[in-house]
Parts: structure tokens; sequence; C-alpha cells
């Protein structure tokens, strides 16, 4: 069982990735940021629980955020593998995921997307407006950035050199070729036509 873990700042194109190594690879992915998104619209007892802390740009309790991830990666399409975008996003969520996957003697695999702040604020600032996330307005990207860097930012010393860093700049189709390179059972589509000699 492969257990894809990527990291990386809001913005940084975890999401998008996620979802195109997911088609390539079969496999599920299992987003925490839009289970959450999913819970709020749907108005659930987590949906009420995660609603102000999400828009405020705030991480919602690890406890929560464990017990989403621990269900969901027992469902049994997640039997060979699945990509977890969003988690972990803290030292206490990477401990406590290392248990879980070490229970279930699934082969961890870690990739940090690397973007530049000013590059991340450029997309985010795109992308409001149309997907009408409240974490998306100025004062929530602050803070999530300000969260990322306090919190999350720290998981690369955590992972050390098992985490491998891919450079999050460039088209998509660039990203998700560093990507692939980064997984050994990944492969990605040429995006270039291959000059043939003959
Ligand atoms: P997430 O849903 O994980 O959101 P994100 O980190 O901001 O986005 P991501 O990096 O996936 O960027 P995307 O692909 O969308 O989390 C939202 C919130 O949920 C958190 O703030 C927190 O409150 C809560 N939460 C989630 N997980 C949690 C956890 N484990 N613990 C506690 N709380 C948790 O890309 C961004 C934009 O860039 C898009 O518009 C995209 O089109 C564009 N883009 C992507 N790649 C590009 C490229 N190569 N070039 C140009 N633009 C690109």
């Amino acid at each position: 069982m492969n257990a894809i873990i990527l990291l990386g700042a809001p913005g940084s194109g975890k999401g998008t990735q996620a979802a195109r190594l997911a088609e390539s690879l079969g496999l599920p992915h299992i987003s925490t940021g839009a289970i959450l998104r999913q819970a709020v619209a749907d108005g659930t007892e987590l949906g009420m629980a995660a609603r102000d802390i999400m828009a405020a740009g705030r991480l919602v309790s690890d406890e929560i955020v464990l017990g989403i991830v621990e269900e969901r990666i027992s469902a049994p399409d997640c039997s060979r593998g699945f990509i977890l975008d969003g988690y972990p996003r803290n030292q206490a969520q990477a401990r406590a995921l290392g248990g879980v996957l070490s229970r279930l003697g699934a082969a961890e695999w870690i990739v940090n997307i690397a973007v530049p702040p000013e590059e991340l604020a450029a997309r985010v600032r795109g992308r409001r407006g149309t997907d009408g996330r409240q974490d998306d307005s100025e004062e929530a990207f602050r803070r999530r950035l300000e969260v990322y860097e306090s919190e999350s930012f720290p998981l690369l010393d955590h992972y050390g050199d098992r985490a491998v860093n891919i450079a999050g700049l460039g088209s998509r189709d660039e990203v998700f070729s560093h990507l692939c390179a980064a997984l050994p059972f990944a492969t990605a589509p040429l995006t270039t036509p291959q000059l043939v000699t003959r």
C-alpha cells in the first residue's frame, strides 16, 4: 500500500496536483480541506464545528481531522493506497499519521511542492470571486500563510530526507512532471511531441 503525502503552502497546488495524480494512478484523492468544505456546505455537525475556524484561516482541531482521515483511509477503495492532500499540517498530525500508516504497513511517499510566497498570493487572488472560498479573503489568506509558516513548514524538518522537494512554479503540466519524477511508480504523460529522428 502506497501512502502519497503532498505537502506545500496554501495555494501551492497540492489539490490541483493530487487530483491529476489520483486520476493517473487510479488511487483515491483525500483532501481534508475538501471534506471539511463539503461538511460546511451540508451543514453537518462537523461542518458547524469547522466553519468559523476555516473562514478565519486557522487549523481545525487535530482530533477532528485525524478522525476524518482514519475513517476515510480505512474504506475499501484505499486498500492499494491513497493520496493525502492537506494532511498532515503540523507535527502532532504527522506523528498520528505515522502511527496509522505503520499499523497499515503502508509505504510513505512524501513530496513537498515549493512555491514562493508572492506567487501563492497571486494564485489565490486569481481565484477570489470564482471559487467563493471564504478563506481566500485577503485577511484569511494572510492568516493561512502565517499558520503554514509556524505549523506546517517545520514538517520538512520532521520528515528530513524522506521528503522530496519539487518546484511548484511553472505550468500545471510541468509541476506534474516533477511530481511523477519524484515517485518511482508514476509516469507523467509527454506534454510535448517527441521528435523522431531517422
Ligand atoms: P486546503 O483545501 O488544503 O487548501 P489550500 O492548502 O489552500 O490549497 P492547495 O494547496 O490545495 O491549492 P490549490 O491546488 O487549490 O485547506 C483549506 C482549509 O481547510 C485550511 O486553511 C484549514 O482551515 C482546513 N484544513 C485542511 N486540512 C487540515 C488539517 N489537516 N488540519 C487542520 N485543518 C485543516 O491551488 C491554488 C490555486 O492555484 C488554484 O486556483 C489553482 O488553480 C492554482 N494553481 C495550481 N497550480 C498552478 C500552477 N502550476 N500555476 C498557476 N496556478 C496554479
